[in-house]
């Protein structure tokens, strides 16, 4: 078939709404914008197991601890679905996470900050998952059908994981003014890097509108952030905190609530590797590939034996 036929066969597809699978033919771009995009949200997946991997050992109670290790071991396995949701676009692995540790692949933005006090694992759970869950649940319908059956279960858990974390900033806003106090920090500090999760506006956002054609993506980042914003004020009063923006306010004509700006600068400063644990991050992600080693080395040593042995028999 010559390339005029295949890219009118791939369009119709995406059209209909028809998934694209790993065998079909499709634009180079598309594979690339996919591999873009998928890698990024499985280095999100296994870097985001760091700040909070800090807290399982300080967790308050028994019951904290293991919902804390069972939340960092789901956010392994998101890591490996995506992953291997990404090899069917025919690129290693090995390659995925050597373009991560070398600084060229991204991660989200998210991560690069510290994770000071307990209460940092409420606010992650309530806001950072709530944020993933936002824009994840479209991507059940992304044209690409490995990722979007990987976010089918990824969104599952993810949503316990937001409720997971509203509990923890519900049990701390009804306990001491020092816990509510803890609370208030968190959510001021983890506020805006949450708006940022979604991306740079609209307007400045390179790969949106190809996205949406290919059915990648489907809401805008900007929409995406107002839908958060929206959901979280309501949630925010419940507990009893306050959004550290002074110009949230429910505006009755749009039907939305209006928020304040969104310091650019520091989003693009942390996407470029400056953040304030981008290089702890990434040392640590180095170090635990670097000493898993002899774990690839033995699996390999034995996969050959195994091999070998099945040869001669
Ligand atoms: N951080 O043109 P756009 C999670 C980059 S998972 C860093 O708008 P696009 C689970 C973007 O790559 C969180 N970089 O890009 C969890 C591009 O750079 P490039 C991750 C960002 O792709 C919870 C440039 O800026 N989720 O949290 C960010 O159309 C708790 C221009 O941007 C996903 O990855 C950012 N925030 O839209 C784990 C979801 N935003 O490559 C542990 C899937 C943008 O041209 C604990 N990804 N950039 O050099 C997506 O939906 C999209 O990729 C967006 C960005 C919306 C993130």
């Amino acid at each position: 078939m010559d390339i005029k036929s295949l890219e009118d066969r791939f369009n119709e597809k995406i059209d209909k709404d028809i998934r694209i699978e790993p065998k079909d033919w499709m634009p180079e771009n598309y594979r690339k914008t996919l591999i873009r995009q998928i890698s990024q949200h499985a280095h999100s997946e296994i870097v985001g197991m760091l700040p909070e991997a800090n807290w399982i050992t300080r967790a308050p109670s028994l019951r904290r601890k293991a919902a804390a290790l069972a939340k960092v071991q789901d956010e392994a396995g998101h890591g490996l679905y995506l992953y291997s949701a990404c090899e069917t676009l025919g690129i290693e692995r090995d390659q995925l996470l050597q373009d991560l540790h070398s600084g060229k692949a991204k991660y989200s933005s998210i991560f690069n900050y510290p994770t000071l006090t307990w209460a940092d694992m409420g606010a992650i759970g309530w806001l950072v998952d709530g944020a993933a869950i936002m824009n994840q649940v479209p991507l059940c319908r992304a044209s690409y059908g490995p990722y979007a059956r990987a976010m089918v279960r990824v969104c599952k858990e993810e949503s316990f994981h937001q409720r997971q974390g509203f509990e923890i900033m519900l049990t701390l806003c009804r306990g001491s003014e020092e816990q509510k106090k803890m609370a208030q920090d968190a959510l001021n500090r983890w506020w805006w890097p949450s708006l940022m999760m979604f991306g740079p506006q609209d307007k400045d956002s390179t790969h949106t509108e190809q996205s949406m054609r290919w059915g990648i993506k489907r809401f805008t980042n900007d929409e995406l952030r107002q839908k958060f914003v929206d959901v979280s004020k309501p949630q925010a009063d419940l507990l009893g905190i306050t959004i550290p923006d002074k110009d949230l306010k429910w505006n009755e004509e749009r039907g939305h609530y209006d928020f304040g700006e969104i310091n650019w600068e520091e989003f693009f400063n942390v996407i470029k590797g400056n953040g304030p644990c981008n290089k702890q991050r990434v040392d640590a992600r180095r170090n635990a590939y670097d000493n898993g080693a002899w774990v690839r080395e033995a699996a390999a040593a034995h996969a050959e034996k195994k091999a070998k042995k099945q040869q001669a028999a």
